[in-house]
């Protein structure tokens, strides 16, 4: 319904939107969120998405190679065993094209799409006390007015280009993998340097180097890499999704990241060391993110994880022939998985091909970018592309960058200007009825990201409910719940090597300036889990309602 209202910042009336509740995003958060509060509960719902279509981090990172390291078969929706039938994943791993087909799905299924307006970039968000409204403005000047606003942002969805001086002159091309462009790139022939190997640097120099003249790696931080393993999903596999969505719900919700393996009991320390090899062996056979799960002390005692680090140190001066580059690939300086850790196919077999070079920017920083390239303190690189895979302004860029003002025009900026502080990684204390899927502070990018988000989704539908129930017409973060929430985030991460890696995204140390604090809670999403369905028992405990 159409209303004539007051822009938010000028003043001027506009046609505003008058909603119950809108969603800002549409990707695997905003989609089902769209679909929680409009068909189970009936309420008038928009979601408002950048990007021309829905995906999310997938309609953006459209990268060569890029594709999720948690298998297909729990990388997925999960609330409706039909829906779980209908869908058919062709990998152990979905790639970037199949995951869009998945969620082109998904929303014409449940004819999502009517509700969602594309190409439309939230600007601003403000709330208004005395109508207890929030007024959220697009980059095209359209206002929407909703009693609830629900981010569904994602966490890794704003790009880091970092500030080299000199790249406006580059005379090639340059690319960020997370806003590659749609038509993709054409390497062929070309002189590629990458820089970053992170994930997602990780994924893309085997398949660049396969078709590029040459690739020149440009790498700051050595990163572990463990085998993907990726392979077609065998019929039988198919066969046994099709018949156990049951099961294989309920194993998300019974391991501690969402994921679909289990923990083994056993302590790397005080297993013999040719035990511990033969299992470490076994678990890089298997190849993925299970190879965390060998041992279950590997992520709580740094004498643990150091013997699974220098099995992978080991593997990959094995596989990487030239010693100089195998000791610059294999010089990590973190604990394993403290780091988001990558998986790959043939990542430390693409050095020992003839045609890419590694560039260790530890030795040599990069300075500066001339016309002809990239250059470090010792020697210019002369490129045709430049592809920046240096990842993200994590977990808080993505709701930063709007202009979000809670109470007496308080903005969130302001708030979180010494770090992310909030109340289950759901709301914002002085923000009443804003809430945020997979905020900081939550598991998320420690969980198998869908698991994460329908938790979320279900609770914040679950919650509205409530209200409604009740005729309350607020929900609000209280401040001395915010500050137990933030005391225990540390405590959770402490209890990690985690926070060993003092330079991850993580803590935000990847973007220069931004306040070192851990971010994603690390106590599991199965305690995490319990937490929220606990609060909400209690009435809402640490909430505000009225
Ligand atoms: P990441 O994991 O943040 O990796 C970014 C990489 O880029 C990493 O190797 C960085 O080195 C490097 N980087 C960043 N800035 C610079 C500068 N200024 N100079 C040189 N190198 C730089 O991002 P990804 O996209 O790979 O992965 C993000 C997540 O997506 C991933 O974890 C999965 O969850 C999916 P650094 O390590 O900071 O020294």
């Amino acid at each position: 319904m159409a209303n004539v209202t007051t822009d938010i910042a000028s003043n001027e009336p506009l046609q505003s939107t008058e909603l119950d509740a809108l969603v800002i995003g549409a990707g695997f958060a905003g989609l089902y969120q769209l679909l929680c509060l409009r068909d189970r509960l009936g309420l008038s719902v928009k979601a408002l998405e950048a990007g021309g279509g829905v995906g999310g981090t997938w309609y953006w990172n459209r990268y060569p190679g890029a594709r999720c390291d948690s298998e297909s078969h729990v990388y997925w929706y999960t609330f409706s065993p039909e829906l779980m039938r209908e869908w058919e994943w062709s990998e152990r791993y979905p790639g970037q094209p199949e995951i869009m087909r998945y969620l082109n799905f998904v929303a014409d299924r449940f004819d999502l799409k009517r509700d969602i307006a594309f190409n439309t970039r939230v600007v601003a968000a403000h709330y208004d006390e005395a109508a207890n409204r929030w007024r959220v403005r697009t980059e095209a000047g359209e206002t929407y007015i909703a009693k609830f606003l629900i981010t569904a942002v994602g966490c890794l969805s704003t790009a880091n280009v970092p500030n080299f001086p000199g790249l406006k002159d580059f005379k090639g091309d340059w690319y960020h993998t997370g806003q590659w462009p749609h038509e993709g790139v054409d390497f062929t022939g070309k002189r590629v340097g990458m820089i970053g190997t992170g994930s997602t640097g990780i994924q893309a120099a085997p398949v660049i180097a396969a078709e590029a003249a040459h690739l020149t790696v440009f790498q700051r931080t050595a990163n572990y890499s463990v085998p993907a393993r990726n392979a077609p999903l065998t019929s039988k596999f198919q066969q046994y999704i099709k018949q156990n969505p049951g099961e294989i719900r309920s194993v998300t919700r019974e391991t501690l990241n969402g994921m679909a393996f289990r923990i083994e009991p056993r302590l790397a320390v005080g297993t013999p060391p040719e035990d511990r090899e033969r299992i470490y062996e076994a678990a890089w056979e298997r190849g993925g993110l299970q190879f965390r799960a060998a041992f279950h002390d590997m992520m709580t005692d740094k004498a643990a994880n150091d013997t699974a680090a220098d099995f992978i140190k080991r593997k990959i001066r094995s596989i990487v022939k030239d010693p100089a580059t195998a000791a610059i690939l294999s010089d990590i300086d973190h604990p394993y998985a403290a780091k988001r850790p990558p998986i790959d196919t043939n990542y430390f077999e693409t050095y020992n091909r003839d045609n890419v070079t590694l560039v260790d920017l530890r030795a040599a920083p990069i300075e500066r970018i001339s016309a002809a390239g990239v250059c470090t303190t010792q020697a210019e690189y002369p490129l045709d592309i430049i592809v920046f895979a240096t990842g993200f302004d994590a977990m808080t860029g993505p709701m930063l960058r709007m202009d979000i003002r809670g109470r007496e025009g308080v903005a969130l900026k302001e708030v979180w200007e010494a770090g992310p502080r909030n109340y289950l990684g759901l709301q914002v204390a002085g923000f009443p009825n804003l809430f945020t899927v997979t905020g900081p502070g939550s598991p998320s990018v420690l969980c198998n990201m869908p698991v994460a988000i329908e938790q979320h989704a279900d609770w914040i539908a679950d919650c509205n409910r409530h209200l409604r129930e009740k005729g309350l017409e607020r929900i609000e973060a209280q401040p001395d719940a915010v500050d137990r929430w933030v005391a225990e985030v540390n405590e959770a991460a402490n209890k990690t090597v985690l926070p060993m890696a003092t330079h991850s995204w993580y803590l935000g140390a990847n973007i220069p300036g931004k306040p070192r604090v851990f971010m994603p809670y690390a106590g599991g999403m199965v305690r995490y889990r319990e937490i929220c369905a606990d609060v909400a028992a209690r009435g809402y405990e640490g909430f505000a309602l009225s």
